[in-house]
């Protein structure tokens, strides 16, 4: 039995898993939980990062409007399911991720240059006030993912060097900074490996911490005669060093196979930007973009997944 170490937040997203359902990532059956209509000018709301606030929850959303502009606003909730997205746009950009450390909330994201893209990093403490920190990368850079603890008294960010267009590589990186400025001990983390993440890879939401290591979801893409498709894998990371991998799945845990996954304006994307976990039960709600359309929801277990990738374990 795996134990997810952190807070006991009972009022996560919740089903339990269909009845003689084999694989350990399941859908929620309200999907998608946020579209287009929830904002009064989008195009799309997709890739999007959730956390606990007060006795609710808050987020960050990715909205590309009608004018295809990329905007980060705000959201609350009381359930986690149905979101009031504010108007106001915090900042220009996309695929935001969020993390509490320290009772503090840091938001990583996509940030726009015009040497191209880089990690933006900006904090809060009650998602009105935002203070913007220097990028934690220079260009070209995507998927900045923060741990949500020090380890060894230093910052931890996950990130996915790459190049202005859509980059057909990608591994995954760790750097490291003791005040989220200036940053370095660059290791790295990971490679595409199977077949289905061929092309490249990306950390996903904020890695969770587990007695067996940091889980990580991530997203691993497969260029098809029909274009990328994006699909979401997992592995397990050393709690000291998280930038060896002790355990990897050799297969995607969830992939686009539902309508709201295969159409929209990118077809065939699940693109995981956020997990809330409940650690007294082990339950975990993934976020996850739907075909750069609407954000969908995807419920699982700390032991459905690390006996998923224990017994599909590419490292040996
Ligand atoms: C990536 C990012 C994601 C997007 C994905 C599929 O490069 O832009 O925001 O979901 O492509 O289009």
């Amino acid at each position: 039995m795996a134990k997810i170490i952190g807070k006991a937040i009972p009022n996560i997203p919740w089903q339990e898993k269909p009845e003689r359902y084999p694989y350990p990532v399941w859908r929620y059956d309200g999907n998608p939980i946020i579209t287009r209509d929830d904002w009064y000018f989008a195009n799309s709301i997709f890739n999007s990062a959730v956390v606990p606030y007060g006795d609710g929850f808050a987020g960050v959303f990715r909205i590309d409007d009608r004018a295809r502009d990329f905007n980060i606003v705000t959201g609350f909730s009381k359930d986690a399911v149905k979101w009031n997205l504010s108007k106001k746009v915090i900042f220009k950009g996309y695929d935001p991720r969020l993390c509490e450390i320290d009772g503090k909330y840091y938001l990583t994201w996509v940030n726009l240059t015009p040497q191209g893209t880089t990690i933006g990093v900006a904090v809060t403490e009650n998602f009105e006030e935002w203070t913007q920190l220097e990028d934690a990368t220079y260009p070209v850079a995507r998927n900045g993912v923060l741990f949500p603890k020090k380890i060894n008294d230093e910052y931890l960010l996950l990130v996915r060097p790459c190049d202005r267009g859509h980059t057909p590589y990608g591994d995954i990186f760790i750097q490291r900074s003791k005040d989220l400025n200036y940053w370095g001990n660059y290791r790295f983390v990971m490679s595409p490996e199977s077949n289905w993440e061929k092309t490249k890879i990306g950390a996903g939401p904020t890695p969770i911490e587990t007695d067996e290591g940091w889980l990580l979801f991530y997203h691993g893409v497969l260029t098809s005669c029909n274009g990328f498709t994006y699909a979401m894998g997992a592995a397990i990371l050393d709690k000291n060093e998280p930038w060896k991998v002790l355990h990897r799945a050799d297969s995607f845990l969830l992939a686009p196979h539902e309508l709201y996954e295969t159409v929209g304006d990118v077809p065939n994307v699940v693109f995981p930007c956020a997990a809330l976990t409940d650690a007294d039960t082990g339950r975990i709600a993934i976020y996850y973009g739907a075909a750069d359309t609407s954000v969908a929801l995807a419920f699982t277990t700390i032991d459905e997944v690390v006996d998923y990738i224990k017994a599909h374990d590419i490292i040996k």
